[in-house]
C-alpha cells in the first residue's frame, strides 16, 4: 500500500509544476469530504490568479477542439494553460472525455500544460465544490490561463458562469434544434460568442443571427458588447482573434466590470457554503420526537427546517 502523502506534501510539490501532484490534489478536492478544510486551507495561498475562460455549449460543437486550439495559441503566446473538463452528466469519466484526452495528447508533454477532468460523483456539494478548489489548484502549479470546459447536459450544478472571467458560448452551424434552444438559454451569460465550424457554409449565417442578438438583449453591465468570432477549430483558423477578443474583454472588465473578480469568489463561497450545511445536517439528523411532530402535523415542516438552521448557527464549532 503507497503511503499517502499528506495534503501539505502534494501542495508544496504541485507549487513546483509536478504534474502527479496536480492530479493527486485536484483528485482530494473532487472527493470533497474529509480533507476538504484542509486542502481549501492550503490553496489559499496561491502565488498568483489565473485567467478563468469557460467554454459552454451544446454537444457536439466543438468545445474541446476549440479547448485545444487555444492551449495551442496561448502556448504560442508564452502563457501556461490549465485545463479542466468538467461533466456534470456522468458519473465517470467517459466516452467524451476519452477522446478529449487522445485531442490533448500533442500537450501532453509539454510542462506548461496541465490537463484534468472532473465528473460528478454525487458527493455533498459535488462539482460546484470542487471547480472553484481546482482552479485553484493549477494557479498553484503556475497557470495563467485555466480553460474550463463543460461536458454534456444538465449543466446547472456548476456554475461556470460565475466561476469564470470570460464566458465563451461556443456555437455551430447545422446542428437545428440544440443550437435554437441554446442560443435563447446562454445569451444573457456570454461574453464572447464563438460560431465553430465556421468552414460550414451556413456559419456566417449564425454569426448575423446572432450579432443581431447580442446586439438586442439588454446587458446588465453595460458597455460590453460581446464579439462574435468565427473560429475552424482543428486548423487554427480564427483562434488568434479569439484570443484577442478574449484579452480585450479582460482589458475591459479590469476597467469597468463592477465585482470584478469577486464573481469567482461567490461562486466559490456560496458552493462551499452550501457544502457545510448540507454536511452538517446529514450528521446532525432530526431528532424522532420533531419527525413526529411534523408528521402528525403539529409543526410545520418548514419551521423544523428553521428550526435545524438555527441549531447549526448556533455552534459554529460544527460546521468545520
Ligand atoms: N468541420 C469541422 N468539424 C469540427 C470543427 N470543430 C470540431 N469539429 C468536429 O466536431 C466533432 C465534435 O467536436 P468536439 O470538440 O468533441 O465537440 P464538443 O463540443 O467538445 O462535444 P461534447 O464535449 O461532446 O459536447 C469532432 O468530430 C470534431 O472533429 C470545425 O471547426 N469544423
Ligand atoms: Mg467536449
Amino acid at each position: 500500500v503507497r503511503r499517502r502523502a499528506p495534503a501539505a506534501e502534494l501542495v508544496a510539490q504541485a507549487r513546483t509544476g509536478d504534474d502527479r501532484a496536480v492530479a493527486r490534489l485536484i483528485s482530494l478536492v473532487e472527493a470533497g469530504e474529509e480533507g476538504l478544510a484542509e486542502v481549501a486551507a492550503l490553496l489559499a495561498d496561491r502565488p498568483r490568479r489565473a485567467r478563468v475562460l469557460g467554454f459552454t455549449g451544446p454537444p457536439g460543437v466543438g468545445k474541446s477542439s476549440l479547448v485545444s486550439a487555444v492551449t495551442r495559441e496561448l502556448r504560442s503566446r508564452g502563457r501556461s494553460v490549465g485545463v479542466l473538463a468538467v461533466d456534470p452528466s456522468s458519473s465517470y469519466s467517459g466516452g467524451a472525455l476519452l477522446g478529449d484526452r487522445v485531442r490533448m495528447q500533442e500537450h501532453a508533454l509539454d510542462r506548461g500544460v496541465f490537463v484534468r477532468s472532473m465528473a460528478s460523483r454525487g458527493q455533498l456539494g459535488g462539482l460546484a465544490v470542487a471547480t472553484p478548489q481546482a482552479v485553484r489548484v493549477l494557479e498553484l502549479a503556475g497557470c495563467d490561463v485555466v480553460l474550463v470546459e463543460t461536458v454534456g447536459v444538465g449543466q446547472n450544478e456548476v456554475d461556470v458562469a460565475g466561476l469564470a472571467d470570460t464566458n465563451l458560448v461556443v456555437l455551430a452551424p447545422g446542428m437545428g434544434d440544440a443550437v435554437q434552444a441554446a442560443k435563447a438559454g446562454v445569451l444573457e451569460t456570454g461574453d464572447l460568442y464563438v460560431v465553430n465550424k465556421a468552414d460550414h457554409e451556413a456559419a456566417e449565417r449564425l454569426r448575423r443571427e446572432l450579432r443581431t442578438m447580442v446586439s438586442m438583449a439588454p446587458r446588465a453591465d453595460g458597455g460590453w458588447r460581446p464579439p462574435v468570432v468565427l473560429t475552424v477549430a482543428p486548423d487554427g483558423t480564427g483562434v488568434g482573434e479569439l484570443v484577442d477578443a478574449v484579452d480585450a474583454h479582460a482589458t475591459w472588465a479590469a476597467q469597468h466590470a463592477a465585482g470584478a473578480g469577486t464573481a469567482r469568489a461567490r461562486a466559490e463561497v456560496e458552493a462551499l457554503a452550501l457544502f457545510l450545511v448540507r454536511r452538517h445536517l446529514a450528521g446532525l439528523g432530526l431528532d424522532e420526537p420533531t419527525l413526529r411532530a411534523v408528521a402528525g402535523d403539529q409543526l410545520s415542516a418548514y419551521d423544523a427546517a428553521r428550526r435545524l438552521l438555527v441549531a447549526a448557527a448556533g455552534e459554529p464549532s460544527a460546521l468545520r
